[in-house]
């Protein structure tokens, strides 16, 4: 379908340097109060007793008496924020849409998974416009349920309940996202505008890629304009363009797009009733009065349901909170015409529609008002491969019944990572291709471990072969949407064995020796404990005694487990930790090492010692020019030793950048000779420029460090090989 996933989540090709995090909440808001001094140093902004076990409180919970409190919530209407049709349905629906809709498979950040909708800057995007309501409609149950029930969970439950209780299709529930107190910082964009749409900064010139890893058209929206491409409704190509990509980067394909939007929009309406100035700000920016309410309207106007929202005005369907086919029947049975809701927004109406085609009003079912759809809706009977999906489901209420419930599902659970994460009652027991599902594996016993790595050590294969190859197998692990890791070695299948992070030929050589000596082991395991004998070794060459620990039970995935295609964006486009870069990209390299730091759960100091430690073992990957020697700055590579920082902070080198390699190459020579030393990147030398990071290297440096160092290092090692560990914890 020519969908685009994604590419270098950092390389827009606007050859500008950026900052890592984009426009940030204190840009936004340089008014809010700056908390950040209280967590600077390590202190924690959790609430929640050190020990708190989520999943513990969850087990716990009275999930029926939850449920139903929730059904009874979607029709006990308040009147300072009055249900439209007597039903909350659709609006939880939305927030519960809108808060897993964030998620995107670049990077895996994003997503419903820690409840970020409570926090700046989703709780103020303009696309999020009023579900600051919705949220408080929820917080006498959140309150009654307490630790049991996470905002997090509660967001997608309620989304849930809300289909079923409107009769709709629903293929199960999660729990499991334990929540967070204090925004996550995430990449966001870089406009300093909401919304822009005369900017599309994020399109490149041919008007195809969207910029990596974002994944909607505009700063503050979820997906798409609803007017169309930079508001215009005309143009229907491109509005199918950019739902279709869109919806890539979260991992959905045109089905599943046509099923949620269209079954989403089976109920419900948009808000468009008052002339968009006076749709105001978010909660972010508003006056301390409001306790974090944004977007004020006048209260006599909510009550007459005067809402502007999106700005859009009108339901799509003459049965906003009943779920059935409306939605398609209308929009294959009348013509559209192009019309202006009151706040100016583009929008499109039936052309004479009969009296019984009609919705109700919101707030008066007497009155009977023209249905209408989004530019977006429309994209779904005026492009060609969306079309035939939405005649199919015309004509196949059951065919839409599941793929909307299934599409829901993945939706509100992608980014929770394997299925044993979930939680509760209701997880479907059905697995998912795109839960990355691994067979179990078993424990292997001491004997068989002992035998098998005293062979691997007797093999051929050098330490720095074997730790390269249990680094590239573990370290594709992502904190943010729990995919990745070494469990499944997943690592022998495509996409990942042709990555050229992993020395392809090589990985491939040391696979096939491991498979050779591995006996009962599966090859998740062998391929760490393989990476486990190679670092004690190394590190007794050194003069120290360690063990590193092993826990077996991984499993071997098969491609019958795998959809390949959505491991791509797991790609390293740099990884610091074997001194890799692909292509120079828009953000500095070091800001890449962060952030991969970030995603694999990691310190600083951790960070640093993995580094380090990985340098002094020869642990690179192979470099066009000096094969693999760049960052190891040491005479005995393969040994584990503190060499890296004693030789990178060592007074007798000075080092000059080489100019062809764009500042991401430099050469140390003897301050006195001037012959040539080393070999490094920016990933080396940040650790003695940067002045963080140089206190950390001193300390390993430093008389006493390297044991420090080489426990700390065995320490990450066993914390990166462990990561996707869900079955132990
Ligand atoms: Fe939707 C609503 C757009 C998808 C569900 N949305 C809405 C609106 C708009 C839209 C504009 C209005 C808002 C206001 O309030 O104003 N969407 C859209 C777009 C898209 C979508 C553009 C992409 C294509 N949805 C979707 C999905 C879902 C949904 C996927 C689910 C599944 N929505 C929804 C709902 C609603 C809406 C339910 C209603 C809400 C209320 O009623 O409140």
């Amino acid at each position: 379908t020519g969908s685009i996933t994604g590419g270098c989540p950092f390389a827009h090709g606007s050859g500008e340097t950026r900052d890592l995090l984009g426009r940030t909440n204190r840009d936004w808001w340089p008014d809010s109060l700056d908390l950040s001094i209280l967590t600077a140093d390590g202190r924690s902004a959790d609430p929640m007793d050190p020990g708190f076990d989520y999943a513990e409180a969850f087990n716990a919970l009275d999930y029926k008496a939850l449920k139903q409190d929730l059904t009874d919530l979607m029709t006990d209407s308040q009147p300072w924020w009055p249900a439209d049709y007597g039903h909350y349905g659709p609006f939880f629906i939305r927030m519960a849409w809108h808060a897993a809709g964030t998620y995107r498979t670049g990077d895996g950040r994003g997503g419903a998974s820690s409840g970020q909708q409570r926090f700046a800057p989703l709780n103020s995007w303009p696309d999020n416009g009023n579900l600051d309501k919705a949220r408080r409609l929820l917080w006498p149950i959140k309150q009654k349920y307490g630790k049991h029930i996470s905002w997090a969970d509660l967001f997608i439950l309620t989304g849930n309940v809300a289909i079923e209780s409107m009769g709709g299709p629903t293929f199960g529930y999660g729990g499991g996202r334990k929540d967070v107190y204090e925004p996550e910082t995430v990449y966001w964009g870089t406009e300093a505008e909401w919304v822009d749409t005369g900017a599309q900064t994020r399109i490149d010139e041919e008007g195809r890629a969207l910029e990596s890893p974002l994944a909607a058209i505009q700063m503050g929206l979820i997906y798409v304009n609803p007017e169309g491409p930079g508001g215009n409704p005309h143009d229907a190509e491109g509005m199918a363009r950019d739902m279709r990509e869109t919806f890539a980067r979260m991992a959905m394909n045109d089905e599943e797009t046509v099923a949620l939007t269209a079954g989403g929009h089976a109920f419900g309406k948009c808000h468009g009733a008052q002339p968009s100035d006076t749709f105001g700000s978010g909660p972010e920016g508003e006056s301390m009065q409001h306790l974090g309410f944004g977007w004020l309207t006048d209260p006599e106007e909510i009550e007459k349901g005067h809402i502007t929202t999106s700005g859009i005005e009108g339901a799509w369907t003459p049965n906003p909170t009943q779920w059935g086919n409306d939605y398609f029947r209308l929009l294959f049975k009348y013509e559209y015409e192009l019309t202006e809701s009151p706040a100016g927004a583009k929008q499109w109406t039936p052309v004479n529609p009969e009296e019984a085609d009609m919705a109700p009003d919101a707030r008066d079912p007497s009155k009977k008002v023209p249905t209408i759809m989004t530019t977006a809706d429309m994209a779904l009977k005026r492009d060609p491969e969306y079309r035939k999906i939405s005649e199919r489901f015309l004509n196949d209420q059951a065919a839409l019944d599941d793929a909307f419930a299934r599409a829901w599902f993945k939706l509100c659970h992608r980014d929770m990572g394997p299925k044993v994460r979930y939680m509760g009652p209701e997880v479907p027991e059905e697995t998912l291709i795109w839960q990355d599902p691994v067979p179990a594996g078993t424990q292997a016993s001491d004997d068989a471990v002992s035998y098998f790595k005293a062979k691997v050590l007797d093999s051929d294969l050098t330490v720095a072969e074997l730790v390269k190859a249990a680094w590239a197998s573990a370290s594709t692990y992502r904190n943010s949407d729990h995919r990745g890791g070494a469990n499944g070695a997943r690592i022998r299948l495509a996409p990942q064995k042709d990555w050229a992070v992993n020395d392809p030929e090589e990985l491939a050589k040391v696979l096939s020796t491991l498979d050779g000596l591995r006996g009962n082991l599966s090859m998740a395991d062998a391929i760490v404990l393989a990476g486990a004998a190679a670092i004690e070794k190394a590190a007794k060459d050194g003069g120290h005694d360690v063990s590193v620990k092993v826990t077996t039970g991984r499993g071997d995935a098969g491609e019958e487990h795998t959809d390949a295609e959505s491991f791509e964006p797991l790609e390293p486009f740099a990884d610091a930790f074997r001194n890799y870069l692909k292509t120079k990209a828009d953000v500095k390299t070091e800001d890449m090492m962060v952030d991969r730091a970030h995603l694999l759960g990691l310190s600083i100091p951790e960070m640093t010692a993995l580094i380090g430690g990985m340098r002094a073992l020869g642990a690179v990957s192979t470099h066009a020019k000096h094969g693999n020697s760049i960052g190891v700055l040491t005479d005995r590579p393969g040994t584990l030793s503190n060499d890296f920082f004693v030789n990178l902070l060592e007074m007798g080198t000075v080092w000059d950048v080489v100019d062809e390699s764009g500042d991401e190459e430099f050469v140390g020579r003897c301050r006195i000779h001037g012959d040539e030393k080393w070999r490094a990147t920016r990933t080396d030398l940040v650790f003695g420029s940067n002045s963080q990071l140089r206190a950390i290297a001193e300390s390993y440096a430093e008389t006493g460090g390297e044991e420090r160092m080489v426990r700390d290092f065995v320490r990450a090692w066993t914390k990166v090989m462990d990561a996707d560990r869900f079955d132990l914890r």
